[in-house]
């Protein structure tokens, strides 16, 4: 299968990350995409090009207009003030407070848009964002065209944005904007399977009144886990997305065994839903090593749950999320798509 990849996810190298309550150098890095790039170019899977431009059209089939609005201009109006560190919200609209509007003051408005502190805006973060969901789209197309599966080599990672947040290291929603051109292309049915670590809360929020597109995630447990406020096994969709969304939430620990009986149900679930397409959210850190999660799987597991995928027998497309082993994230990665080719 063939991979795309864009140079300018490199504009997205931000100095800082709210973590343990210290300012960190970021988990989410470009050397992620560079190593899974390389390990791919090694074991000659397909060709690599480079992405093609779709403008903002499709990107605002998804996310709300004064959002982007936002996220285009945030590190300017952020960087007129006159600040050290980069863009980090500090106050939100919580419980009592008012929801109702976005303030003018750019510090209120990071809170308003973010669901997290720990993802800064930084320079080149709105070109880069950019540019992965023009890498999704190109990989799209490819699929759309007549390819059995694709790799959208995305960075930053997308599944955490929702309509209108940013947070999670993700600021567009890369693998909904890939669904929604299916759909927009004529497709009726398309399924989304998140299996990166954490749960896809800005994916299910975009698709959870929807029937055209199927949610399916396996997650560690909110209860433990980021994003710790979405991802419950309670959610199954509402109004007239009800029974479109599957959760299936798992504890600390949890090794290969239990989590492939989970993939097992999200894939038949899959099935009679009855998509056209499969879009995978392919985050690798259920990595037993990763340094932000909890699950177990070794290297050789990522290249077997590939070969399950290939089992549904529908046009694929891998999305690339999150996975914070580096020096692993290569081998983890291009073991799914491996595995899936060779089944
Ligand atoms: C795309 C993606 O994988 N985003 C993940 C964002 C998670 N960011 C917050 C992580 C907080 C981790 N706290 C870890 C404690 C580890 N002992
Ligand atoms: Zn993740």
């Amino acid at each position: 299968m063939d991979l795309i990849y864009s140079e300018r996810h490199r504009l997205r190298d931000p100095r800082t990350e709210l973590n343990g309550g210290e300012l960190v150098t970021p988990f989410e890095c470009p050397a992620r995409v560079e190593t899974i790039l390389a390990r791919f170019r090694a074991r000659g899977l397909g060709t690599v090009r480079a992405e093609q431009a779709f403008g903002l059209d499709p990107v605002r089939r998804v996310h709300d207009a004064d959002y982007l609005t936002f996220l285009q201009s945030a590190w300017e109006e952020w960087a007129a003030l006159g600040y050290d560190g980069e863009a980090i919200p500090s106050i939100w609209p919580s419980r009592r407070m008012s929801l109702s509007r976005p303030p003018r003051d750019i510090e209120g408005r990071l809170g308003y848009y973010a669901l997290a502190a720990e993802t800064a805006i930084s320079p080149g973060t709105w070109e880069a964002a950019c540019a992965s969901a023009d890498v999704a789209l190109s990989a799209q197309a490819l699929i759309a065209n007549g390819a059995r599966a694709a790799f959208a080599l995305c960075r930053p990672p997308g599944h955490h944005a929702a309509q209108d947040m940013y947070g999670g290291y993700c600021f567009l929603n890369n693998a909904a904007i890939a669904a929604q051109a299916c759909l927009d292309q004529g497709a009726d049915r398309v399924a989304i399977l998140d299996v990166d670590f954490h749960h896809g809360n800005g994916t299910q929020a975009i698709f959870e009144e929807r029937a055209d597109v199927f949610f399916a995630s396996i997650h560690g447990d909110p209860e433990d886990a980021f994003p710790y406020y979405l991802g419950s096994a309670a959610e199954t969709g509402r109004g007239l997305g009800e029974g479109s969304t599957l959760n299936l939430p798992l504890p600390p620990q949890t090794g290969f065994e239990r989590w492939r009986e989970a993939l097992s149900a999200a894939l038949s679930a899959i099935a009679a839903y009855g998509a056209q397409a499969l879009i995978v959210s392919l985050g690798v850190d259920t990595y037993k090593d990763d340094p932000i999660s909890f699950f177990r799987l070794e290297s050789e597991d990522f290249r077997r749950y590939g070969a399950d995928l290939a089992g549904l027998h529908l046009p694929t497309l891998f999305v690339m999320e999150g996975g914070y082993a580096v020096a692993e994230i290569g081998i983890n990665t291009v073991n799914v798509l491996e595995g899936f080719e060779d089944a």
